[in-house]
């Protein structure tokens, strides 16, 4: 949306620049399409008049609390203005209906205190200087004086700051829906308190995040009709299993593992653990340790959560049995066995962690070995044991190992819920949605499809929403409009998503038929999207395939779709735990009905995401939505600096420019008659000289300059895009030229 028309020379502007994202400059001079532009830096450069932006010159030094009072919306002005606010440590802002938050990657203690909490309380939209507590303040008075849901959805790429903003979102709700002085444990505090708990068993420090969610997670806060919180549900998204026995340098697996090998001397007794570079599962990575974080403390403060949440002793016991258990699991090898294709334990070492294990999961160590070693085949005639290769055995192991973690994961998330309660008659709710953001790695697998799916399904119901609101803004003002088409990423979720003949059913009927690969599955996804938009064959490759997100394009490797799609719970694995003689662990696995248990039939992950984002979806639906972008401000995961690209490229495709886009489309710029007046009265002298009230004399300055398109509401001008800067380009004549009238007035008086 370069604004050509309006650069002359001395013209202030902004042009791009590799290394900055952006520069500002002055126009040294104009040539037809083109201008020679001195760059802040000293360089001069040569450029098209559509590559040039405009400088707004009316920033306050500090920046604007809401970026809708830029005279010009664009890429650079907004990189500006939050690049300047984030200088001193102004890490919120507004831009219309969107919420930026910018890490600051540093504790601000002092935005969060209760003295800030009581500020917020109450206090009219806009009033104080953005916050989180502010939508969160505004999300609550929605909900009170409409007795309507309210949800607040919160993206932004891994280590932008979700969670962390999410704890504070539910701080300052547990603040307003508190009660005072009750005794025992309060709705509130367990549901602050199921974040530790949650963190220690779905979090894991990854290379972009030392404390990284890997699951998605919707909280609904239920509120009684006095406005007091009085239960919760929480609803967890796809647990990343992978990383149980799977981890590179320098990540590391769950928390809790470490934690618990930094338990007191008791427990490392008893579960016979020790140096976490003893097993397997953790030394895969060189990393153990986490900077300005001790393990030790944060066991005892999981298991201080758990006792609030009201996880018995007993309970946390069998808990960290678990996670021991899994640790031992891995440090089980295998060799050759006698017959052919056989395996077996392979030393004294991996006897002594199989007796572990058994020992606490409670079963059989024969039934384990044998659980690991040997599948079941039934055939129409009889049913024979086939044993695994030592290969076979340690895929077996480690799938074992990623199922009780995944169950241990879902025993939480349901305890917590029924700790909490839920309230039958709950007035009202609000919902807070913590997700993971937008991924584009060098590899990208099954995990990264879903991931970046939910964020398709988010960037849809976040267009129609900011339509929807800037649209009802329109009635508000009672000014003339028509419905404005925007970019819909439809297709894209079709291609995904579609019943018949989308991605996730192609890949369930690849898994469903025994003799597919990764190679016949993307053959048919080649033949089937041949000319999608959306999706592209890349040049190289036999296996990959390419997605045009909203948010860019991700090249997918498609050799662990499959496995990765198959939900499927060996019944040796299910037979020998659900014989645990403890019964925490057997609780795990529930007797299932015969059919299933015979035969082979998947359950596809790929479905049941599905499924579930459209539940969330429904959810989200009969809500009012509040929308919190995160923001990443450097990959050091250090304070105070701001990478401008790398901001840019989150503000683009976190779909922020997006809907800056959308609501370009409409009026994006709206001032009050009174600053209308105030600013453009220059235009039209003879107006201000009569005494018309504020909104004809916006009406009488508008038809003076024939500006067209734009609107006149019941207490705002509307703007369309770029009507702004076309009228401070008058403006800047008027002036200029009044100067010289000046100017030449003292010549020629002199
Ligand atoms: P994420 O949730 O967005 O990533 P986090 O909320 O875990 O990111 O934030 C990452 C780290 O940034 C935190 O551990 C803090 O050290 C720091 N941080 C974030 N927000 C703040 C804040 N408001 N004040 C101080 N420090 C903060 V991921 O879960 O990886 O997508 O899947
Ligand atoms: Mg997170």
């Amino acid at each position: 949306m370069g604004t050509s028309v309006n650069i002359f020379e001395g013209s202030q502007v902004w042009v791009e620049d590799p290394v900055l994202a952006w520069i500002d400059g002055q126009v040294l001079k104009v040539y037809g399409d083109e201008a020679e532009i001195q760059t802040s830096n000293g360089n001069v450069v040569v450029l098209n008049l559509s590559k040039l932006y405009p400088k707004d010159m009316d920033v306050p030094s500090g920046g604007f609390d809401d970026m809708t009072n830029l005279s010009y919306l664009h890429e650079p002005g907004v990189l500006q203005n939050l690049a300047t606010r984030y200088e001193l440590n102004e890490i919120y802002t507004y831009t219309g209906n969107v919420f930026i938050a910018i890490n600051p990657f540093q504790r601000l203690p002092h935005l969060y205190d209760a003295h800030m909490m009581e500020q917020y309380r109450g206090a009219p939209f806009g009033k104080l200087r953005p916050h989180v507590f502010a939508i969160a303040d505004a999300a609550y008075r929605a909900m009170m004086n409409e007795e309507k849901g309210n949800s607040i959805l919160i993206s932004g790429e891994s280590g932008a700051g979700k969670t962390e903003t999410t704890k504070m979102l539910m701080r300052y709700l547990a603040y307003l829906g508190g009660r005072t002085g009750t005794e025992g444990r309060t709705v509130e505090q367990k549901v602050l308190e199921s974040n530790p708990v949650l963190e220690a068993f779905g979090n894991a420090k990854t290379v972009r995040n030392n404390n990284s969610s890997r699951f998605g997670k919707f909280v609904e806060i239920q509120f009684d009709e006095h406005g007091r919180i009085s239960g919760a549900a929480i609803r967890t998204y796809l647990l990343e299993r992978s990383r149980v026995c799977q981890i590179s340098d320098p990540e590391r697996n769950y928390h809790c593992f470490y934690l618990l090998c930094a338990a007191p001397r008791e427990e490392i007794e008893k579960y016979k653990l020790g140096n976490p570079k003893l097993f397997h599962y953790l030394n895969q990575s060189n990393c153990y340790e986490l900077d300005a974080v001790s393990d030790a403390h944060d066991y005892l403060a999981t298991r201080r959560a758990m006792d609030i949440i009201g996880i018995s002793e007993e309970q946390q016991d069998a808990i960290f049995r678990v996670v021991a258990a899994i640790l031992h699991l891995g440090n089980i090898d295998f060799a050759k066995g006698q017959e052919i294709d056989s395996s077996e334990v392979k030393d004294e070492r991996s006897r002594f962690h199989l007796q572990m294990t058994a020992d606490l999961l409670m079963c059989d160590p024969h039934a384990l070995q044998d659980a690991l070693c040997k599948r079941v085949m039934i055939t129409r005639e009889e049913v024979i044991k086939r044993s695994l290769d030592p290969l076979g055995a340690t895929v077996s192991r480690d799938g074992l190992a990623k199922t009780i973690y995944s169950r241990l994961f879902d025993w939480l998330v349901d305890k917590i819920n029924v700790s909490i309660g839920q309230d039958p008659n709950s007035k009202s709710l609000i919902g807070v949605l913590d997700i993971y953001g937008f991924e584009s790695f060098k590899i990208n697998s099954f995990e990264q499809f879903c991931i970046n799916y939910t964020n398709e399904k988010l960037q849809q119901h976040f267009n129609q929403h900011v339509f929807k609101m800037e649209q009802e803004e329109y009635i508000k003002e009672e000014i003339d409009w028509s419905y404005i088409e925007f970019v819909d990423n439809q297709d894209v979720l079709d291609l995904i998503e579609k019943k018949p003949g989308g991605i996730i059913v192609l890949l369930d009927e690849a898994c469903m038929f025994p003799k597919s690969t990764h190679e016949t599955f993307s053959q048919k996804l080649y033949q089937t999207f041949r000319v999608h938009k959306r999706f592209i064959k890349p040049k190289l490759s036999l296996t990959d395939f390419t997605i045009a997100h909203y948010a860019g394009e991700v090249q997918y490797q498609s050799d662990q779709f499959l496995d990765k799609n198959k939900d499927y719970l060996v019944p040796e694995h299910q037979d020998l735990l659900a014989a645990s003689q403890c019964s925490f662990v057997a609780g795990f696995f529930p007797p299932l009905p015969e059919e299933t248990t015979k035969s082979s039939k998947f359950s596809s992950i790929g479905s049941r995401f599905k499924l579930q984002l459209q539940q969330l979806m429904d959810s989200l639906n009969s809500t009012e939505p509040h929308y919190i972008r995160c923001v990443k401000p450097n990959n050091l995961l250090k304070p105070a600096i701001f990478e401008n690209v790398n901001v840019m490229q989150q503000l683009r495709s976190g779909g922020v420019l997006e809907a800056i886009r959308i609501s370009c489309a409409g009026y994006p710029t709206r001032r009050t008659f009174f600053q209308f007046v105030n600013r453009f009265g220059i235009l039209a002298p003879e107006v201000l000289e009569k005494n018309y009230d504020e909104k004809v004399a916006c009406k009488k300055i508008l038809e003076k300059i024939g500006l067209t398109g734009s609107q006149i509401g019941k207490t705002k001008v509307f703007l369309r895009a770029g009507q702004m800067a076309e009228l401070d380009a008058r403006r800047a004549t008027v002036r200029t030229n009044a100067a010289k009238a000046i100017r030449r007035q003292i010549r020629t008086h002199v």
